[in-house]
């Protein structure tokens, strides 16, 4: 994670390959997670366009104009490189990929408005019977093995409606219908009305014990930090606004494009997994989980300097350390990785993190050395720094957690 991983290499597959691999349902929710999120984490991965089911539940069709019009673009370019040959939007595949991803979302309102989480969330309880019958038969048609949600709190549709599908998705899930990853992030303490409206979806997780993972936007600033170290951090101080947020957005785009890899080709997996080896991490009621990752392009590297990277690398801390955890680690690497990388991995969990139950395995694919854990048991109740808008400027906060002031 703390260096930009190489282009994504688009392989041609084996037929064998895509034979065997499973389909997932990612399903982002609200303009940030449609448009930044899930477009950056198709960059990384382009398969996901190709094998697996995308939706996204959006208040205005203007933003979700926006968000296909975004992932058509990943999907143009990875096709091009995949099959050496250009595809103009109305012809095939690109044509079909675009209706397909038409056909899957859902639009709550037509024109925005979702000015509120409570806005949000009265369009999603009027049209929750709709979302969730969409959502039947896109499993049901397409066989579909995980369901991946994302969302951002901080905003009308993402901060309340994420935790409430959630929920849906939970209360549904059995044998006939795989349990949800939510992936939740939450915003940086820079803006009174995010933070607000943050507070609200937190409460809504804690009372209703949603089960997901949180992602503290606030949490880059150390990771930066530690990445770029001192010098370029003070150049970090004149990034452009849009900046901050990319350096988030790229981290967890490694994250979910390694976990939404290592589940689609989870037989590749060494031990192989399947969607159901998630469920035991969600024993821990009451309690949340969040991503840590790291990627290294050179096996030295990554063996030298796997630790404290991940120490650095987590994007959810809490004012006390969780007394018990459960996770699974993913580590990625196409020319193999050492056992005793697994090893120190498994031992760093137990030891350092109290996971009782830790899942670690080795996917054989892609460029560079990737790691990428989820790790739950987390008290949403302590997350620090805490939830409260800080007064201090953006620049002072930034100098401060960039430890220049
Ligand atoms: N400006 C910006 N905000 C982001 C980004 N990623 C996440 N956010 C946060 O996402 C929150 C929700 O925004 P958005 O998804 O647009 O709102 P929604 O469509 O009403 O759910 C904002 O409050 C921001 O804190 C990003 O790349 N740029
Ligand atoms: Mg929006």
């Amino acid at each position: 994670m703390q260096e930009a991983a190489p282009e994504a290499d688009v392989q041609l597959e084996g037929f064998d390959e895509r034979l065997v691999m499973r389909r997932l349902l990612i399903i982002s929710v609200g303009s940030s997670a449609s448009i930044h999120l899930l477009r950056k984490i198709a960059a990384e991965v382009p398969e996901i366009l190709f094998e697996d089911k995308i939706m996204i539940v959006e208040t205005s069709r203007d933003m979700l104009n926006l968000a296909i019009k975004g992932l058509a673009a990943v999907y143009q370019m990875a096709y091009t490189r995949r099959s050496r040959k250009r595809v103009s939007g109305g012809q095939f595949p690109l044509s079909t990929f675009i209706h397909d991803l038409q056909e899957n979302s859902v639009l709550l309102a037509e024109a925005g408005g979702a000015t509120s989480p409570e806005r949000g969330a009265h369009y999603f309880t009027q049209k929750r019977n709709a979302v969730m019958q969409k959502i039947e038969e896109i499993v049901a048609k397409s066989e579909i093995s995980g369901i991946v949600v994302l969302g951002c709190t901080g905003k009308g549709t993402g901060t309340l409606v994420t935790p409430m599908l959630l929920e849906e998705l939970w209360a549904r899930a059995g044998e006939d219908f795989p349990h949800p990853l939510g992936f939740v992030t939450v915003p940086y303490r820079f803006f009174q009305m995010d933070i607000s409206n943050c507070e609200k979806a937190i409460r809504y997780i804690v009372e209703q014990q949603i089960p997901c993972f949180l992602i503290d936007y606030e949490q880059a600033l150390s990771i930066y930090r530690y990445t770029m170290g001192a010098e370029l951090a003070k150049k970090g101080l004149k990034i452009r606004a849009d900046a901050i947020w990319n350096m988030v957005v790229e981290n967890i785009s490694m994250v979910l494009g390694t976990l939404i890899d290592a589940l689609n080709f989870g037989q590749y997996c060494n031990p192989p997994i399947d969607w159901s080896d998630t469920l035991p991490l969600f024993e821990l009621k009451g309690t949340v989980g969040t991503v840590m990752c790291c990627y290294r392009h050179r096996e030295d590297d990554i063996m030298r300097e796997w630790r404290e990277a991940l120490d650095n690398g987590i994007f959810l801390k809490t004012s006390v350390k969780p007394s018990e955890t459960r996770g699974m680690t993913i580590v990625r690497a196409g020319a193999g990785v050492s056992i005793e990388l697994l090893e120190s991995l498994d031992r760093y969990y137990t030891d350092a993190w109290n996971s009782t139950k830790h899942l670690t395995t080795y996917l054989m694919r892609g460029g560079g050395y990737t790691i990428a854990t989820l790790l739950y048991g987390f008290d949403p109740l302590q997350i620090t720094p805490p939830i409260a808008y800080e007064k201090a400027s953006i620049a002072e906060r930034l100098k401060k957690a960039l430890g220049l002031g």
